[in-house]
């Protein structure tokens, strides 16, 4: 065991929840980044004597731990090449594309896998510091799967929670994974390993049964030594009150109203906000658009579509390859269908301010939200938190894990462009009833479902677990 800290709340990310910024006179800042993941945590950090521990960006460059707006952040090193590696390779082209349906062929190399299995025993062991005797700690996502396990043979006094943001897959794709077993263990270390969905809590619980042979029933897994192991579905959310305050403001009236008028005032504004990832289903929604426009159901004087992809992961090949696949199609679409100051599509490659987000959903009538696969989505569920006056449309795919709490979404499946043609076209002639009956049963579920009911009932969780106690020796 190492020695233990003070930190009765400890968060593992793959990031800090701040950004480096170098002022013009050369002096380092660092800013909250706008992530979700910090304003759910920002309070309970507070309620508790919090850490987060987490990578600050950059390469080879030692950081002390230090305090930021009464924050405790602790740094992890990670060399250039472990950034290559364990991040952009590991993570980001073998976990990401395996957890999500193999949309894009996952890469395994093995020394990908060293360098994860070294980067996770870094982060654990940074946790093992800082943590006070018999403290929480809530490990997140996809790069840190082996830390639980490591942090609990270091500090088995710890109560361990994991949640992951991406989708856990079937044991079909999964176990295509070479260290597959390893992986399972590594959660294995956690009390309680949260997914959004139960489907993927089932998925591991089964894995877990036949991969491991350790024993299940239900959500629930008995270790060989007998310490139990809760697989649950603990889907997250956003601030909904933030947002729809945001969007009431004046400021932010004005600027939706400057956004429409910026358009040419058209009779309909279609928006799709993304990072720019080939999980998202940017190419088929803009084609399903195109088609309609093409083929005279929507008039460019009349619809637009604004399209928000903002760029990530740029240096993984794929990301590239897609970002030019989009490129062109917007480019040709434009070019084919556009006139003098109208394009069909606006395409915009920036990342906004959350005021300038909240205009954008103020600002659209239909918001189209079409992922081959992803974890939850928080942008649909941003854009219904902003829909105060019970207006706007929001056409879903089935794939996004926020299709099963926002059921009355325009449901599509991103694969059958026919289909999302049709739901589209369905979504912009509905009568104004059928469109304010749907958005208020989905205002209903996200303002009764907040971020903050996703963090305090994970932890409320986490802090009921009976600490195993040492087994008894006979004599
Ligand atoms: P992401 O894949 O990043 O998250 P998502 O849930 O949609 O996807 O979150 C994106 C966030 O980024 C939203 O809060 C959105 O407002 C913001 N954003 C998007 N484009 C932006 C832009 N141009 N400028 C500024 N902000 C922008 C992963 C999983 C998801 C899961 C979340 C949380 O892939 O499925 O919902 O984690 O668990």
């Amino acid at each position: 065991m190492t020695a233990s800290g003070s930190a009765d709340l400890v968060i593992v990310a793959n990031r800090l929840p701040v950004d480096r910024v170098v002022d013009t006179d050369g002096t380092l800042r660092w800013r909250r980044s706008p992530g979700g993941l910090v304003s759910a945590l920002e309070p309970v950090m507070r309620v508790h004597q919090g850490a987060w521990i987490g990578w600050p960006g950059g390469t080879d460059e030692e950081l002390e731990p230090f305090v930021e707006d009464g924050l405790q952040l602790v740094p992890v090193t990670l060399s250039a090449r472990e950034v290559e590696e364990f991040y952009e390779g590991f993570s980001n082209a073998t976990l990401w594309p395996l957890y999500h349906d193999v949309v894009a062929k996952p890469l395994f190399k093995r020394e990908w896998w060293e360098a994860y299995k070294r980067v996770n025993q870094r982060f654990a062991e940074r946790a093992a510091e800082v943590a006070a005797p018999g403290a929480m700690v809530w490990v997140h996502d996809y790069q840190m799967q082996l830390v639980p396990q490591m942090l609990r043979d270091l500090r088995p006094d710890l109560k361990i929670g994991f949640f992951l943001h991406i989708p856990f897959p079937p044991a079909e794709l999964f176990n295509q994974l070479p260290w597959r077993r390893q992986v399972l263990e590594g959660l294995l270390g956690a009390d309680i390993v949260g997914f959004h969905l139960p489907g993927g809590a089932q998925n591991f619980v089964r894995l877990v049964r036949t991969r491991v042979g350790h024993k299940t029933h239900r959500d629930l897994i008995t270790l060989p030594d007998g310490r139990p192991v809760r697989a649950g579905a603990y889907p997250i959310s956003i601030d909904a009150s933030d947002f729809e305050d945001l969007a009431r403001s004046p400021e932010v009236t004005r600027r939706a109203e400057a956004i429409r008028k910026a358009l040419g005032n058209p009779k309909r504004v279609l928006l799709g906000v993304d990072r720019l990832d080939y999980t998202k289903g940017i190419y088929p929604r803009l084609r399903a658009y195109a088609e309609l426009v093409a083929d005279g159901t929507f008039d460019v004087e009349a619809t637009v579509f604004v399209q928000v992809a903002t760029p990530s992961r740029e240096r993984v090949d794929e990301y590239r390859r897609m970002r030019d696949e989009i490129d062109m199609l917007v480019g040709r679409v434009n070019g084919d269908l556009g006139r003098i100051g109208r394009p069909a599509i606006s395409y915009l490659h920036s990342s906004y301010p959350r005021e300038e987000m909240a205009a954008l959903y103020r600002a659209a009538d239909i918001m189209v939200v079409t992922p081959y696969r992803d974890g939850m989505n928080l942008v649909c569920k941003e854009y219904v938190a902003c829909r105060y006056d019970n207006d706007g449309a929001l056409v879903l795919s089935e794939f996004a894990g926020a299709a099963h709490e926002l059921s009355q979404a325009w449901l599509v499946n991103p694969y059958d462009i026919n289909g999302m043609k049709a739901a589209i076209v369905e979504a912009a002639t509905a009568d104004p009833k059928e469109i304010t009956r749907r958005m208020k049963a989905m205002r209903k579920t996200v303002s009764e479902h907040d971020v903050d009911r996703w963090a305090t009932g994970f932890l409320d969780e986490l802090d009921a677990v009976k600490p195993m106690k040492p087994p008894i020796r006979r004599r």
